[in-house]
């Protein structure tokens, strides 16, 4: 039987009518979906024929293998299984026991963490199961301790008022969303900048990068009981052991979200003072982006936090799904495989041929360049919001996403930022020539588009024009560029 681990790996027609495995397996459960509701069976079969015509630069996204998507596709997600492995509030769990217990030891190897917990559905969700995680360790455990009971239900009325006071009294130190922090790092609209007492830290202006120094006098001044690391939006590398030093420093824990980065983490691209995972007291991921697995979240942790994430369900989540929790475990499995790393490195490589490419046309990048998987372009020096450089690049068949950079004018909505990552187009097999196609593409589109006139006077926010033809000319380039690269060439639905 076919394997295939490698998207970009030929197809290898292993059947009698010719057909490979990959081709048989989605011909097949798109027919069984065409029975029943055919406009479903219909878009999916699109949303392949969307993903394998788009140049994706957006740095969250990825293509999973077939084997992550097939392991989706199935009646583990007919199963309830709220509880933990062996402990579990249902009864008929072994198989989920399975593999989950696949999936926490995958990731425990491939990121040499203590302990692993791959229910959470979403970043969302680990980041609220870390939340929870810490504040059990270092609210609820001591108050539990000095009331002298075993459980929250134990407590008096009035230990429970003051339980409840003090888990909403809490301090929380995160990057800021526009230095490329994430929005359940403290920020105001999300429940994270809600039930902590937080303040953010950001970049130096002159440098874009982050100012240790500043952080550092910010928690001792605050006296966070949290400090969270991690980005989505930030082009460089954190050092995780000065982190650790200021947090202990503090008397904080140490979180980092590496969802963006966690697959240059499991590639060892990241090591030393860059890996999370030994510096940390506790780390959450998506499994979807980088990493190239199934949509869905992880907590990594040290041993004192362990009984604590593993709360997580039902604490803050609903019942896991075991047919992602299934896939995470294939996922996990292909991170173990020396072909990672090279895959890891690539982005990389990509990512930096990118930013030259941009910068010697002339570009703009927040820190002047990249060190990870993304590239934040500062499209103020084109004349642009990064929403009109965003539906510009839409328009000529180029997928991106606005993002905000540093103290923007332009705030959240409308942004001054368009945020390029390459691990899609890695998978897919484009390297660093293709790089710097790509920049001539991005520099094009962006050269050629300009603020269109706001009904009131002025310049609009939103509204832009592209010269004559320019959309048509680059969508075609960028198409004839992909198409070189076949996306999953051995699934063939035709
Ligand atoms: N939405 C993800 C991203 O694009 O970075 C993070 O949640």
């Amino acid at each position: 039987m076919a394997q295939q681990h490698d998207l970009t790996a030929p197809p290898a027609a292993d059947a009698a009518d010719g057909r490979t495995t990959e081709s048989t397996a989605f011909r097949s459960a798109l027919d069984v979906i065409r029975g029943v509701e055919p406009r479903v069976a219909d878009a999916i079969a699109a949303e392949l024929t969307d993903q394998r015509e788009m140049l994706k630069l957006i740095a969250s996204e990825n293509y999973a293998s077939p084997a992550v998507l097939l392991a989706m596709g199935n009646w583990f997600s007919d199963k309830y299984a709220e509880g933990t492995v062996g402990r579990r509030f249902y009864a008929g769990c072994r198989n989920v026991d399975t593999v989950e217990s696949l999936a926490a030891e995958h990731a425990k190897s491939v990121f040499g963490a203590a302990h692993a917990y791959a229910q959470p559905h979403s970043g969302i969700d680990a980041n609220l199961v870390a939340f929870w995680a810490v504040l059990s360790q270092r609210v609820e455990a001591p108050a539990l301790a000095e009331a002298g009971v075993r459980q929250v239900n134990d407590l008096s009325e009035q230990d429970w008022a003051k339980l409840r006071a003090a888990f909403g009294n809490q301090r929380m130190l995160g990057m800021s969303l526009d230095a490329g922090g994430h929005l359940t790092h403290g920020f105001r609209p999300n429940i994270s900048g809600k039930m902590f007492d937080q303040r953010s830290y950001g970049t130096d202006p002159r440098t874009g990068l982050v100012d240790y120094d500043a952080l550092r006098a910010s928690a001792r001044e605050f006296r966070p009981l949290i400090i969270v690391a991690g980005y989505s939006a930030y082009p460089r590398l954190v050092n995780f052991r000065i982190m650790r030093e200021i947090a202990d420093e503090v008397g904080a824990t140490l979180m980092v979200d590496m969802a963006h980065f966690a697959g240059l983490v499991a590639g060892k691209v990241l090591t030393g003072d860059f890996d999370p995972v030994p510096h940390a007291n506790i780390v959450t991921t998506t499994t979807h982006k980088s990493l190239r697995g199934p949509r869905g979240g992880m907590v990594l942790c040290d041993d004192t936090l362990a009984e604590h994430v593993d709360r997580g369900c039902p604490m803050v989540l609903g019942g896991p799904l075991p047919h992602v929790m299934a896939a995470k475990a294939v996922a996990l499995a292909e991170a173990a495989r020396p072909e990672f790393r090279s895959y890891a490195q690539a982005i990389v490589d990509n990512s930096r041929a990118l930013a030259e490419g941009l910068l010697k046309r002339g570009a703009k990048l927040v820190t002047g360049g990249t060190d990870n998987h993304l590239v934040l372009i500062d499209v103020s020096s084109y004349g642009l919001t990064g929403r009109q450089a965003e539906a510009a690049l839409l328009e000529s068949g180029i997928v991106t996403n606005r993002n905000s950079v540093p103290q923007d004018p332009n705030g959240a909505w409308y942004t001054s930022g368009i945020r390029i990552g390459t691990p899609a187009l890695t998978t897919r097999g484009l390297g660093t020539a293709e790089m710097d196609e790509i920049a001539d593409l991005i520099d094009a589109v962006l050269s050629g588009t300009s603020a269109a006139p706001a009904a009131k006077g002025g310049l609009s926010k939103a509204n832009y024009v592209l010269a004559d033809g320019l959309a048509e000319r680059i969508a075609g380039q960028a198409a004839d560029l992909v198409a070189g690269f076949p996306l999953y060439p051995a699934i063939d639905l035709g």
